[in-house]
């Protein structure tokens, strides 16, 4: 008593068919079972099935119609309910092998007709255990709706095709969705069978190697199970995931969605598969605050020429016998025909208690057969969505094309070896298999369908529908973009203006995480026995940051930055160097430009008064190159202001050490001739006194020398301008490195030299009475010359940065000034003021110590 449809005569070959009209079996009450065999009773209409099955048959009866396919051949059917269980399915199809009276397979069914192939058996689990056993007999089968990965392998089911692409390519989709709207922790729920624990298993190992999290993974249990319904409700209510997948039947989630009503779950998204995103079942629209906002993939929906009319040409009165349609025609329109065995609606749902309460409530109302379909809201004649529909059409379609080629012996060349030409219909079923290998045909609305190797099809694209609420207060799946796969790569299209509905406070996307992204300045840490995606947030060390949130590592500032407070951006470092623009730089430059003027007006004193014997006693030219170097050292301080570079770093050391040894060795050449007057005014004997040339060449020969040092010096191991970061990390001072310590010294060192022998030259002759008190003045400008550099030394060594040069800087005009002052400054008061002194008597009475 299995129910189904046959229609055998006049054709010469018969596919069997395998369609989930019913639900469930009822539950065979042990007590009234009677020994013989029975076949288990069958509850819960299903519309959609029932759709599926009359589609196979409209495609059939399309086929024979046509003349390019199976010209000289007609097709039979025979179809069973599975009742969507796996014992069913079995049941029928060993029914199909059988034909039922026989034990043994002979290929022939109960209609004697040969059986040439099956299309079914609805979802994976049902597939997979009638695919066990039309693999025994190599009997090709084709499913439109078995989805399950397993199913591709072609080892444990050698003779299964389908037209639905592989749950492997939904997945990898779902995850590259996940991955689009940057979700990373996600919760999964499987539906207890193939499909739902094949699809969750493949889904975890997916998010595993695109480093992202399943926040729980439950299962929604195939027998009500009130404990098992919690333990899954408990997990969604307690994690912080708010992105949920639903890799279930529509069948089998609908217990759960009234489980997730109950329960008042909102504000959560759910990515559907493929099986329940059009589902009637769950797209009811009371469900809508919960399930709004729900996205998900679907198969490619197609308009069937004349498959609406096809659908609505049902009608009980037509033949008694056919329970099914007495059965829909009830169940549609609650009531019951007349003198009918069938019990209306039978169904004994398991109500949220967990406890069955059986409706065996038939309907007081007798159909009158006047009902219109029309008027009818129902799953069953709703032609806008048909996508698994198709899929049975494409399925039959396959199989016909493999029938028709296996005719016509139109076999791919590598698989030709030997066999010869099978004749219909008397053939062994695996002579068919070969005939599905790359088999490719093209549907009537233009789409290519090709089985690959494992008899799967691996391109094509997927739906992404997201749920919103219709105008007029229905569910509707607007379709915001596309999945297109094919055997190599795949694409997401997700347009940027499509409009997405989601279900949550803001309505703006959810976001679905175990931890909130670090934010700038922090990096994430793992914790401890923790999934990866539960992390802490540790701020980033000195001179490191993170700029974008969420970052693994921080990431270590370049050489001339550092971190800010927040460690969320490199910032240049502070740079130290002495500015003109800062008052100590400004102050610096003031003295400095102020002892050249200075200068200059000594020179100028001594130009307007050249003629003047104090003026000419004491060397002119001398007295003007001293000057001039006064004017060099004084101005070279100013190279020291400034950021320095390469050029300034060379030239201010060059500059100040030739600077200072013209200065000292014109000072050493006057020192020299006083020196010599001393000599021969203490022993009093006419020694040779020092011609004037003697004096310039002193001077010549040590700036030669000097500038000899100073090239080499530059040649080999030039200073350079020297960022320090060493000091202090948040800053770079820009200073000069010395080059050749070696070479700096000798440069000043020489300096040092002349100084100290102008010291100690004047020093002896400190006591010779000379005119203007030259050798006195000298004495006390190199004392304080030593004074200020021995006093530089400390200063210099103690100070840092910007410091350092104005340390120097100090010194230069210190010791400029000291000179200055002390050689300069008195003539400049006789010559000025005691005009009286400064003249020939005066000079010519007393020791001219200096002759020129
Ligand atoms: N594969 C599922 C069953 C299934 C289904 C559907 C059931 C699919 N799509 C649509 C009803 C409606 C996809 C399976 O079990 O393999």
């Amino acid at each position: 008593n299995l129910t189904g449809y046959v229609e055998a005569e006049n054709h010469s070959m018969i596919i069997g068919g395998l369609f989930p009209i019913h639900t469930r079996t009822i539950p065979i009450n042990n007590s009234d079972t009677e020994l013989e065999f029975e076949s288990a009773m069958c509850e819960g209409f299903n519309f959609r099935g029932f759709r599926w099955m009359k589609t196979m048959i409209h495609t059939i009866k399309e086929i024979n119609e046509r003349k390019d396919i199976l010209p000289n051949h007609t097709l039979g059917y025979q179809i069973f309910d599975t009742c969507f269980s796996v014992s069913k399915a079995m049941e029928t199809a060993m029914t199909l092998l059988t034909g039922q009276e026989e034990k043994k397979p002979n290929y022939r069914n109960s209609t004697g007709k040969y059986l040439v192939g099956i299309i079914g058996s609805g979802g994976s689990s049902l597939s997979v255990t009638a695919a066990r056993i039309f693999g025994l007999y190599y009997m090709p089968q084709v499913g439109y709706t078995s989805s399950s990965a397993i199913l591709s392998d072609k080892f444990q089911f050698p003779s299964f095709y389908r037209s639905i692409p592989s749950d492997k390519i939904q997945i990898e989709a779902m995850v590259t969705l996940i991955i689009h709207f940057g979700w990373v922790w996600v919760g999964a729920i499987a539906s207890e069978d193939d499909y739902g624990k094949y699809g969750v298993k493949s889904f975890r190992e997916k998010m595993e190697t695109a480093n992202l999290c399943v926040a729980f993974s439950e299962t929604i249990p195939k027998v009500y199970s009130n404990e098992r319904m919690q333990k899954a409700v408990k997990a969604i209510k307690s994690s912080s995931a708010k992105v949920i997948v639903l890799y279930t039947s529509d069948i089998d989630l609908s217990p759960f969605v009234l489980e997730v009503i109950h329960h008042n779950i909102t504000h959560r998204t759910w990515i559907a598969s493929e099986a329940w995103i059009t589902s009637a079942l769950i797209a009811k629209p009371e469900y809508f605050p919960y399930f709004g906002g729900t996205i998900g993939f679907a198969i490619p929906r197609s308009v069937i020429p004349g498959l609406k009319e096809f659908l609505y040409d049902v009608h009980p009165s037509k033949d008694p016998n056919d329970v099914l349609t007495i059965e829909f025609w009830q169940t549609a329109f609650n009531c019951t025909w007349p003198n009918n065995s069938v019990p209306y609606n039978v169904d004994h749902r398991v109500n949220m208690t967990g406890k069955e309460d059986r409706l065996y409530d038939m309907s007081d109302q007798l159909c009158t057969g006047e009902e219109k379909l029309e008027d009818l809201k129902n799953t069953y004649l709703d032609t806008s969505q048909l996508r698994i529909t198709n899929n049975v059409r494409q399925a039959v379609y396959l199989m016909a094309h493999a029938l028709d080629h296996l005719s016509n012996c139109d076999l791919l060349e590598e698989q030709r070896n030997n066999t010869a030409c099978s004749h219909i219909p008397d053939f062994e079923p695996k002579e068919l298999l070969p005939y599905f290998k790359k088999l490719k045909i093209t549907t009537h609305d233009g789409a290519e369908i090709e089985l690959n190797g494992n008899g799967d099809v691996d391109s094509g694209y997927y739906d992404i529908l997201n749920w919103h609420m219709g105008d007029a207060g229905e569910i509707t799946f607007v379709k915001v973009g596309e999945y297109i796969f094919n055997s190599t790569k795949y694409e997401l299209v997700l347009p940027k203006n499509s409009s997405l509905f989601w279900n949550t406070e803001s309505s703006r996307l959810p976001d679905s995480v175990c931890t909130k992204l670090c934010a700038p300045g922090t990096r994430k840490g793992i914790r401890p026995g923790q999934p990866l995606c539960c992390f802490a947030c540790i701020p980033c060390a000195d001179g490191y940051v993170s700029e974008k949130p969420g970052q693994r590592e921080c990431d270590p500032c370049g050489e001339d930055d550092w971190s800010n407070a927040e460690k969320s951006k490199c910032v240049p470092k502070l740079v130290e160097f002495l500015a003109y623009e800062e008052a100590l730089g400004f102050t610096l430059v003031i003295l400095s430009i102020f002892g050249a003027l200075v200068v200059l007006a000594v020179t100028a004193v001594y130009v307007v008064h050249r003629h003047t014997p104090l003026v000419k006693a004491n060397d002119r030219e001398l007295s003007f190159l001293i000057q001039m170097s006064l004017g060099i050292t004084v101005l070279s301080s100013m190279l020291f202001i400034g950021k320095p570079c390469n050029w300034s770093c060379m030239a201010r050391q060059i500059t100040l050490a030739l600077g200072f040894c013209l200065c000292l060795s014109s000072i050493l050449g006057k020192t020299i001739s006083l020196f010599f007057a001393y000599r021969i005014s203490i022993s009093k004997t006419r020694l040779i006194s020092m011609h004037p040339i003697f004096r310039k060449l002193i001077v010549l020969i040590c700036v030669l020398a000097e500038i000899c040092v100073c090239a080499v010096y530059l040649v080999l191991e030039p200073p350079k301008m020297f960022k320090n970061i060493e000091i202090q990390n948040v800053k770079i001072i820009f200073e000069c490195s010395e080059g050749s310590i070696e070479f700096l010294c000798s440069i000043f060192g020489f300096d040092v030299l002349l100084a100290l022998l102008c010291f100690l030259t004047t020093f002896v002759a400190r006591q010779l009475p000379d005119n203007y008190y030259e050798g006195k003045c000298i004495t006390f400008g190199i004392l304080v010359f030593f004074i200020v550099w021995i006093s530089f030394v400390p200063a210099y060594l103690s100070t840092k940065g910007k410091f350092k040069v104005a340390v120097e800087i100090f010194a230069i005009l210190a010791s400029s000034y000291g000179l200055l002052g002390c050689v300069f400054l008195p003539k400049c008061f006789i010559i000025l003021l005691r005009p009286k002194r400064n003249t020939d008597e005066t000079v010519g009475g007393r020791v001219p110590t200096v002759d020129r």
